[in-house]
C-alpha cells in the first residue's frame, strides 16, 4: 500500500515541478555536492506556525516589572514586591495604542531576570501577589491578556530562565522543574499563547553551581500546552538576529546552518562549525559545504524604542526618532526579519506619551509610505532560473524610489542574488541589486521614474518563487515631521481674550482641519467634555464644530487630535470644556494646537 501511494507520488510529481519539501530542518548527506546542498537548503520550508509569526511583521516587546519601580535594567531578585505599585496601570491603553500603530503581537516580561511574577503563581510568593497593587490580587498578564483578545492582537510571554530570586536555581533538576512548572501556569492560565521569548542569560546560583537549562523539556511543554506558539531566541523556532540595536543582515537565510535552540546537541553542532547567531554569515553556500544539517530558523530583531529596555523616566526625551525608526523598519522587516519593537510601560502603567505619539508617527508614515503600490501587476506569482528577468509594468508617469520583493517562503527561500533595472528612455537601466530576499525584502533605489521594471534573478537555489513586487516612493522621514510641523499654526501671533471659555484671537484668519489637545498633565481638572467653536469677529460664533468627549483624560494625557469634517475659515476660536466632574475646565492655550 505504501509502495503504491509513493509510486502515485511519483507519477503525479513527474514532470510537474513538484518538489520534495522539508519541514523545519533537513540532513545535508555527507556525500552530497555543494549543488545537491543548495537544492535541499532550498527545499527547506518553514513550519504553518513559523509562517504565521512571520507574517505579522511588527509584534511589539513590552518591558514592565520590578526594574521600572527601581529604575535599573537588571534587578538582583532581592527587591522587595512591596515597591510594585502601579496605580494607573491599564491594559487597553497599552493595547490600543499597540493595535493603532500596526503591531500584530504583544509580547510581556511575564518574568525578567530578577525572578519577579507579573501573574499571581503559585510557584513562588515573589510576584504580583506580594505587591501593593489591587491588594495583591492583581494579574498584569491576565489583564494583558483580556485586552490583547478584545484587540485582536497575539500575545506572548518572555519567562526569563535566568532567575535571581530563586533559592534552586542552580540545584538544575529542582530549578528546571521550577521553570516548567511556571511555563505550565502561563501556557494553561491564559488561553492561546503565540510566542515563548526564552533569554539566553545563565549564571550560577546560590550553591554557586551553574544552572544547566533542560530545554528539550521545555520545548515539550510548550508543543504539548500550546502547540500554535512558536519559541523564540534560546527557542527552536525563531532566531535572534544577533544584536540589540535593529540591525538585520542584508544577506539574511531563514534556511540557516545554524542548529536552534539551546540544546547541548544543538551547541555542539554550531560550535563544530565555530557559529553562533551573531556570525555574519549563516546560509551562504559556503556554510552549507560544511554542515551537516540545515534549518527553517527566521530571523527576529528585538530593540527598544529608548536606550534601555525598561522605563527610565530620564529617557522620556531619548525616544527614537521617526527616522531612526524607519531605518529599523528597513533593517528588519526589510532585510527579511521580523521586528520585536520593545515599548516599555512607565511606573504608572501606561505607555509614556513620548512613546505613544512616536508610535502614533510611525505608523502613520508607515501607513503613507506603503499605500501607493505603483506596480499594476506585481501580486502573481511568477518564477524564474538563474539568469531569466521578470518584467513588470507601474501605472504611467510613476516616480518610485523603493523596491519591495517577496519570495513565496512557504515553498523555500531560494534567490541569492538579484539585479533591479528600470527602463528609461534609453532602455534599461540598472537601479538596485541585493543577494537574498525571503519573506521580505525593500530595497531602495534612487528616485527613478519609469513604468517598467525588470528583476533579473541572477543566482538562486532551485527555481525561485517571487511572490510579489511593489515599487514606493517613499517620503523621507525628516520631511514628514517637517511637514506636520509647518502644518501646526504658529502661536506667536495668538491673543487670549478669553479664559473661561478659553477664547482666542489668531490674529490672522485661517483654515483650520482640526485641532490637537495635549494637557501638560493626565487629571481630573483635564478637559473631558469639549465644544470648539470658530468666528469671523469674536461676535458670531458657528454652531460646534467638533464637540465630544476625551475618554480617560484623567489618566491617559496623550495628545488627542480631533479633525474637522471639512476645513474652516477662522480668526477667533472658543474651546469650551467640562472636566468629569461637570465644572469648567481651565484649558491653557498651550495646551492647543491647530493645525492647517
Ligand atoms: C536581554 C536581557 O538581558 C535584557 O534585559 C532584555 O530583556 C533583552 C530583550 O534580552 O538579553
Amino acid at each position: 500500500m505504501n509502495r503504491l501511494l509513493s509510486l502515485l507520488w511519483l507519477i503525479a510529481c513527474t514532470g510537474v515541478g513538484c518538489e520534495r519539501l522539508y519541514v523545519k530542518q533537513a540532513t545535508l548527506p555527507a556525500g552530497a555536492t555543494a549543488e545537491e546542498r543548495a537544492a535541499i537548503a532550498g527545499r527547506v520550508v518553514p513550519t504553518r506556525q513559523q509562517l504565521a509569526w512571520q507574517q505579522l511583521e511588527l509584534t511589539a516587546f513590552l518591558h514592565f516589572g520590578i526594574n521600572t519601580f527601581t529604575d535599573r535594567e537588571w534587578g538582583d531578585g532581592t527587591e522587595d514586591p512591596a515597591l510594585f505599585r502601579p496605580d494607573g496601570f491599564d491594559a487597553d491603553q497599552w493595547v490600543h495604542t499597540l493595535r493603532d500603530a500596526g503591531f500584530g503581537m504583544a509580547i510581556i516580561t511575564a518574568k525578567h531576570h530578577d525572578g519577579f511574577c507579573l501573574w499571581p503563581t503559585a510557584t513562588t510568593a515573589h510576584s504580583v501577589a506580594s505587591s501593593p497593587w489591587r491588594d495583591g490580587k492583581g494579574d498584569i498578564v491576565g489583564e494583558l491578556r483580556a485586552a490583547c483578545e478584545k484587540y485582536g492582537l497575539r500575545f506572548g510571554v518572555y519567562l526569563s530562565p535566568w532567575d535571581r530570586n530563586a533559592p534552586c536555581y542552580g540545584d538544575s533538576p529542582r530549578y528546571n522543574e521550577f521553570f516548567i512548572a511556571q511555563l505550565t501556569e502561563l501556557l494553561t492560565h491564559y488561553g492561546r499563547i503565540d510566542e515563548v521569548w526564552f533569554d539566553g542569560a545563565c549564571a550560577e546560583g546560590p550553591n554557586g553551581r551553574r544552572q544547566e537549562y533542560d530545554w528539550e523539556a521545555y520545548y515539550r511543554t510548550i508543543r504539548r500546552l500550546q502547540p500554535e506558539a512558536v519559541a523564540a531566541i534560546k527557542g527552536d523556532d525563531i532566531r535572534w538576529v544577533g544584536n540589540e540595536g535593529g540591525l538585520g543582515r542584508a544577506t539574511e537565510w531563514s534556511a540557516t546552518v545554524l542548529a536552534p535552540g539551546g540544546s547541548r546537541e544543538s551547541e555542539a553542532a554550531n560550535a563544530r562549525l565555530g557559529i553562533d547567531e551573531m556570525t555574519s554569515d549563516l546560509g551562504s553556500r559556503a556554510m552549507l559545504e560544511r554542515a551537516e544539517r540545515v534549518y527553517w530558523y527566521p530571523s527576529e530583531v528585538d530593540v527598544s524604542i529608548r536606550p534601555g529596555w525598561f522605563h527610565h523616566s530620564a529617557e522620556d526625551t531619548r525616544v527614537k526618532s521617526l527616522r531612526q525608526l524607519a531605518d529599523i523598519y528597513f533593517r528588519s522587516v526589510g532585510c527579511n526579519s521580523l521586528l520585536l519593537l520593545n515599548i516599555p510601560p512607565d511606573r504608572r502603567g501606561r505607555i509614556h506619551e513620548a512613546d505613544s505619539t512616536r508610535l502614533a508617527e510611525f505608523a502613520a508614515y508607515l501607513r503613507r509610505a506603503f499605500a501607493d503600490d505603483r506596480v499594476t501587476d506585481g501580486d502573481r506569482l511568477r518564477r524564474a532560473d538563474a539568469g531569466e528577468s521578470l518584467e513588470y509594468r507601474l501605472a504611467p508617469g510613476s516616480r518610485i524610489n523603493t523596491v519591495l520583493l517577496q519570495e513565496q517562503i512557504a515553498k523555500g527561500q531560494r534567490v541569492e542574488a538579484f539585479v533591479i533595472e528600470a527602463l528609461a528612455p534609453d532602455g534599461w537601466r540598472q537601479v538596485g541589486e541585493g543577494t537574498t530576499i525571503g519573506y521580505k525584502r525593500l530595497i531602495r533605489i534612487p528616485e527613478t521614474e519609469t513604468d517598467r521594471l525588470r528583476i533579473t534573478v541572477v543566482g538562486t537555489r532551485l527555481r525561485a518563487r517571487i511572490a510579489r513586487v511593489a515599487a514606493y516612493d517613499v517620503p523621507d522621514p525628516d520631511e514628514t515631521v517637517r511637514a506636520a510641523d509647518a502644518a501646526m499654526l504658529p502661536r506667536t501671533a495668538w491673543r487670549r481674550i478669553g479664559d473661561l471659555p478659553l477664547t482666542l484671537d489668531l490674529g490672522a484668519s485661517h483654515t483650520l482641519r482640526g485641532f490637537v489637545y495635549a494637557p501638560h498633565e493626565a487629571s481630573v481638572r483635564a478637559a473631558y467634555r469639549y465644544r470648539f467653536e470658530v468666528s469671523a469677529d469674536g461676535e458670531t460664533w458657528t454652531p460646534a464644530v467638533a464637540e465630544g468627549e476625551f475618554g480617560n483624560i484623567m489618566y491617559n494625557a496623550e495628545p488627542r487630535r480631533i479633525v474637522f469634517e471639512s476645513p474652516l475659515p477662522a480668526r477667533y476660536i472658543r474651546f469650551t470644556a467640562s472636566t468629569v466632574d461637570g465644572g469648567p475646565a481651565r484649558v491653557d492655550p498651550e495646551e492647543i494646537s491647530l493645525f492647517r
